[in-house]
């Protein structure tokens, strides 16, 4: 595998494609523009292949979607001989897995690691992009497709006093490749979304003392993990690709759940309840769809929060732990649901402590911990399960000039603006895979990445057959899709809450419901018949290569 000393895989320097990021996306991405004859190459700032997988090692990381719809659908042989070990497959597995694909497929020979981006510039004359590395090379394509991630840029809050600390300080997602004992140690963990619900029950079963920080309690359903067993793995197995068309083409999610057609009070109490626990017993979020209203009804939400809420109680022995750890501040489900295996359990331990941060903040870090509302904490260790700077954090850390110089960052300062989540107007020939705008993380991920890779190896396809090598989203196009997205969103109870969705995690950073929620069904069939009728909203033109740059103006 190649690796950045500077300068370029093979030393060559200039493709039809270059990719960057190695994840799920980037990996397919790759597989895909090879097949069709470009000249491709994929630079990753980790050491490996894996993305998300590579990076969020830290104890209990596992998928919250099923390991059988967690996994690539692309290719049938894969899919049928790869065996899945657990309902939810941990980290290890998921990072075995990308690397059995990265292998399979012969990817790695077209991949640099160890190589961060740091710009992107569009040269319109010569109608290509320039990159350079962080280490100093420079690569020139006429695509450039940001495979960068939606949750890979990590977020460390700026605490004052970080330096000062003399313990160890962790990030859920860039945990240490060997692992941490946590053994005999005096332990902080600041977060209680997903990342945190998982680590705080393994880290309290080792640690001597765990002390947790939560600014805002979460809903969390339990997972209920099993060993696979070979009924289940042929359920699927016996009709893969008709089960994945279905998920792809039927569902707003991408996963096949148990999907309800009644809403929350179309039924009585007793049926309602009847319904969550039966759901709650299963494990999984497949209880969000339990009613088909539950995202869209505030009075439908508070009956499931109720439940949820209800069954914290019981699960809480300290009345006083237990109502600190109830959610009250957003509907169930308009931040992500946690999915856990013990989490409100683990606070009966005598090792486990919870500190509400909302009234008093986290003031900064002491040589020796935390300082929080005036009252100092000594750790030997502090875990951020801070979260990430999600959907746009990894593309502003790269210096992405479009048009005239004009940036990036800049042009989405007020928000992301995007058409599809696919392009952005004013940066030609660069595409986004799940970029905001995309059903992206409201969605089994894998199933938006495989919809994205298909269509911009569609696209670039087509360009060539007709001669073309210039797209870019139409301005108009791009505002109508921005505003439709966000339209859709207010009709659900996803803005009611300070969520990563919101960017509301970041400070400074515009509010603005990034994703597209209208549904991985409706999405796809829309970006269909937007190549159907010849890429309807951008502009597709011949570059400079065919034309000057004033006639391809023109042209336009
Ligand atoms: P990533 O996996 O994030 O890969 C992006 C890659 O780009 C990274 O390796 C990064 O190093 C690289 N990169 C970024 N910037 C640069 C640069 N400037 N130069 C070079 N390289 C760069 N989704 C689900 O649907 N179901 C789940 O159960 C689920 N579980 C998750 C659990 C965790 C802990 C997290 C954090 C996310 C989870 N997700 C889940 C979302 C997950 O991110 C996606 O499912 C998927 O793995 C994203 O793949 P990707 O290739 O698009 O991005
Ligand atoms: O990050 P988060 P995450 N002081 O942003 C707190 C996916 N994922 O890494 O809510 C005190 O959800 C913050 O508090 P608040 C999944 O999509 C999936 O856990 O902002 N606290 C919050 O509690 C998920 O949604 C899995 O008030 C501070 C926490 O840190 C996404 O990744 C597992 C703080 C951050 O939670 C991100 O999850 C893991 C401060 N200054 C991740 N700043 C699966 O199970 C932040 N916090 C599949």
């Amino acid at each position: 595998m190649a690796k950045d000393a500077g300068g370029v895989h093979a030393g060559q320097s200039r493709f039809d494609v270059v990719i960057v990021g190695a994840g799920f996306s980037g990996l397919y991405m790759l597989h895909r523009l090879r097949r069709l004859g470009f000249s491709v190459h994929v630079f990753e700032a980790g050491s490996d292949v894996g993305g998300t997988w590579y990076w969020n090692r830290y104890p209990g990381a596992r998928c919250d979607v099923e390991s059988m719809q967690y996994s690539y659908s692309f290719d049938e042989a894969l899919q049928q001989e790869w065996r899945w070990s657990e309902r939810f497959a941990g980290q290890p597995e998921i990072l075995r897995y990308i690397n059995h694909v990265a292998d399979r497929f012969d990817l790695r020979r077209d991949i640099s690691l160890d190589t961060r981006v740091a710009s992107a510039t569009y040269d319109e004359d010569a109608a290509e992009w320039t990159l350079t590395t962080r280490a100093g090379a420079r690569i020139a394509a006429r695509f450039c497709i940001m495979a960068t991630g939606c949750l890979s840029a990590a977020r460390t809050p700026d605490f004052p006093g970080m330096a000062a600390y003399r313990g160890r300080i962790f990030h859920t997602g860039h945990w240490p490749h060997e692992g941490v004992d946590f053994s005999g140690l005096t332990v902080g963990v600041v977060g209680t979304g997903s990342s945190a619900i998982q680590a705080i029950p393994l880290i309290a079963a080792q640690a001597k003392q765990l002390t947790v920080f939560q600014r805002t309690p979460n809903f969390s359903v339990p997972a209920r993990n099993w060993a696979m067993t070979e009924a289940y793995e042929q359920s699927w197995k016996s009709d893969y690709a008709g089960l994945r068309r279905r998920a792809r083409e039927e569902t707003r999610s991408g996963t096949i759940y148990e999907f309800s057609d009644k809403g929350a009070l179309a039924v009585d109490a007793e049926a309602r309840e009847r319904e969550y626990e039966r759901r709650w017993q299963k494990g999984g979020a497949n209880f969000m769809h339990a009613f088909n209203d539950i995202l869209v009804d505030k009075a439908a939400n508070d009956t499931a929060a109720d439940f949820v809420r209800n069954k914290i109680r019981q699960s809480v022995t300290d009345p006083r732990t237990a109502e600190a750890l109830l959610p009250h501040d957003h509907p169930l489900g308009a931040k992500r649901i946690c999915v856990d295996t013990d989490y409100y359990e683990t606070f009966n331990r005598g090792n486990v402590a919870l500190v509400d941060v909302r009234e008093a903040p986290i003031e900064g870090l002491t040589a020796a911990g935390l300082r929080v509302g005036g009252r100092d904490y000594a750790f030997d260790a502090i875990v951020f399960a801070t979260g990430f700077d999600a959907m746009t954090g990894a593309l502003d850390a790269i210096d992405i000039r479009g048009c005239d110089g004009s940036s990036l960052k800049q042009a989405w300062s007020a928000g992301p603006r995007s058409y599809l989540g696919l392009m952005s107007a004013g940066f030609p020939n660069l595409f986004t895979i799940t970029g905001p705008g995309s059903p992206s993380v409201l969605s089994n991920v894998i199933v938006s990445i495989e919809q994205h890779v298909d269509w911009i190896a569609d696209c670039l396809a087509h360009l060539r057959r007709n001669g073309l090598n210039r797209i870019e989203a139409d301005r108009q196009a791009q505002e109508d899709w921005v505003t439709h997205v966000n339209e859709v969103a207010h009709r659900t109870l996803y803005p009611q809450a300070n969520s990563w969705y919101m960017g509301a995690n970041i400070p400074g950073k515009t509010r603005v419901f990034m994703p597209y929620i209208g549904g991985v069904n409706v999405y796809r069939q829309i970006c269909s018949d937007v190549a159907a009728e010849g890429y309807r909203g951008f502009r597709l033109a011949a570059a400079p290569a065919q034309q000057t740059k004033k006639e391809q103006h023109a042209a336009l």
